[in-house]
């Protein structure tokens, strides 16, 4: 007995309670990894593609330099606090015949009861935003995954969607959006896109924000 209340007192010892906190998905905290395109490299006319830092990209979505000719201003970079660089849909994909977009998958750690009854809000925003009065359009989607990373189905709409943004002479409009989580839901993937293009795709994006919280 004794050596069993030892066992336990141990392995006690060896897991904090700092440790079993931390596997839980935290309340009223950014879940976004690299929210403001600033970890990582950017191109210096937003010709080509980089590699984003946690983020899924294809060829040629890119990160820019606030004050970059043709691209949103350091003025607006310091009225939107967008620190140094931005997202940008980047040149024209010619392989894939489209406009590339970037992913990020998060998974919600030990809150699945309170989602199930209903209880967990995700609030989505971004700043979006397009070159001169032109029809390119910026677009941030939020969908919902189960546990087996499936598609969660809804009623009504599958995703979160926050209102595009077009036309908006390189000034970067502040979006959001919330939603209560639907139930099964364990996984988000976020996606930042552009639609309604001419030439090079026009979608410029920054402070990417993903909070859930308890309601
Ligand atoms: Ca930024
Ligand atoms: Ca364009």
């Amino acid at each position: 007995m004794l050596a069993v209340s030892a066992l336990g007192l141990a392995l006690a010892l060896l897991v904090p309670a700092s440790a079993l906190a931390a596997a839980r998905t935290p309340y009223s905290t950014n879940l976004v990894k690299n929210p403001g395109a600033e970890a990582g490299t950017y191109s210096p006319d937003g010709g080509a593609g980089v590699p984003i830092p946690h983020w899924e990209t294809l060829n040629n979505f890119t990160v820019v330099r606030y004050g970059s000719p043709d691209y949103p201003s350091t003025s607006e970079r310091n009225r939107i606090h967008g620190e140094q660089q931005f997202f940008a849909a980047g040149a024209y994909d010619n392989v894939g015949d489209q406009c590339d977009s970037a992913l990020q998958f998060i998974t919600i750690h030990g809150r699945g009861s309170v989602i199930d009854g209903g209880h967990v809000k995700v609030t989505l925003s971004a700043r979006m935003g397009s070159y001169d009065g032109q029809p390119d359009t910026a677009n941030v989607s939020l969908s919902f995954r189960d546990g087996n990373n499936e598609q969660v189905t809804t009623p009504h709409s599958n995703s979160l969607n926050l209102m595009p943004v077009s036309a908006s002479n390189n000034r970067l409009k502040l979006r959001t959006a919330s939603k209560i989580l639907p139930r099964t839901t364990r996984k988000l993937r976020i996606r930042l896109y552009a639609t309604f293009v001419g030439g090079y795709c026009d979608a410029f994006f920054d402070n990417i924000s993903i909070t859930i919280r308890y309601v």
